[in-house]
């Protein structure tokens, strides 16, 4: 087998495979999905940013994975519940859906005039939608759960950004109920190169033989603005704090047209992929906060890439708004 460490995904001939032309309300764009197999079908839980500029969640269904049919009306909207309300007013945005004891637990960004922070909710059936929490403080985004739990404890990695957002810093914290979280530790933060400005998880932990892979973007700030692109990250299964290895190279960047032109140009940012039984990792990924796109690659040859630079502490970048 070939094994491609430096560029292993494979962008889809037909992407983008959704566009704000799919949606059947008006809105400006849509990018940024969870995905889930769902009752024999691939499901998107699309990020649609309406005309204000506000986003909310509407689901899209495929029966192959490459063409979806989007919802006629949003799923998941800012909630009026007063524990709610003031955290989402602007806007639900950048899902994540994690399969855990037999139901669908989403992680969302919860963006409202105090900044952003992560919203935790449930779902059977895709169908009722029960929000339970909200689990972090603001400046914190990009939160994913581990899909069991591990030692006993419920397990999430999130992004604390602090200092009014400049740190870029990945967390793991552990829940016994997955509502109320604690013993955070630092786990990956941005160094000099292709991510030196601020990290995220992308996509919840895969169980592979050799440990949780995840995805994670790495964000370089430019005299153009910012540049998401992706690396991967494999974690210890037993202790998830431990880094096992993580690609020293991004492994997918924006390309093509519809990753270097729309609302935020040079953009590829995933929320989801999709375990296929035969080893193929479908990643759906916004493109230019504009579209949704598909692209894939091999798990073992993701699992190897990691492996290329083993490390148990990644080098922590010097403070930039430190006193
Ligand atoms: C991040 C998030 C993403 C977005 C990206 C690029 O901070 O808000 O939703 O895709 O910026 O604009």
């Amino acid at each position: 087998m070939q094994i491609n460490l430096l560029k292993p995904f494979k962008r889809y001939a037909q992407n983008p495979i959704i566009s704000r032309d799919d949606i059947p309300y008006p809105c400006n764009t849509v990018f940024n999905a969870a995905a889930v197999k769902f009752n024999d079908e691939y499901l998107l839980l699309l990020r649609v940013e309406d005309l204000r500029g506000y986003s909310h969640l509407t689901q899209a269904r495929s029966k192959d994975g490459y063409n979806f049919k989007v919802d006629n009306k949003p799923w998941i909207v800012p909630s009026k519940d007063p524990a709610f309300e003031i955290y989402e007013r602007y806007g639900v945005e950048d899902p994540r859906i994690t399969e855990l004891e037999g139901k669908y637990f989403i992680t969302y960004t919860a963006f409202g005039p105090h900044g952003p922070r992560v919203g935790i909710g449930v779902t059977e059936d895709f169908e009722h939608f029960e929000r339970l929490a909200l689990i972090t403080e603001v400046d914190n985004k990009d939160a994913v759960l581990f899909p069991e739990k591990i030692n006993g404890q419920y397990v999430m990695i999130d992004r604390p950004s602090g200092f009014g957002g400049a740190r870029g810093d990945i967390w793991i914290q552990f829940s016994p109920d997955l509502i109320h979280w604690g013993g955070a530790k630092v786990l990956l933060a941005p160094e000099p190169g292709w991510s030196p400005n601020k990290l995220g998880i992308s996509t919840p932990p895969i169980k592979t033989p050799d440990g949780w892979l995840l995805l994670y973007h790495g964000v370089k700030t430019t005299g153009s603005g910012k540049l998401y692109r992706v690396g991967a990250l494999l974690l210890d299964l037993e202790h998830p704090e431990k880094i096992i290895g993580y690609t020293p190279h991004f492994i997918f960047g924006p390309e093509e047209v519809y990753e270097r032109t729309g609302d935020v140009p040079n953009v590829v940012f995933p929320c989801g992929t999709i375990a296929e039984d035969n080893g193929t990792l479908k990643m759906y990924y916004g493109a230019a906060d504009t579209y949704i796109a598909l692209a894939e690659a091999q798990i073992d040859e993701l699992v190897e890439a990691c492996k290329l630079a083993k490390s148990e502490v990644r080098p922590k970048r010097k403070f930039v708004n430190n006193k």
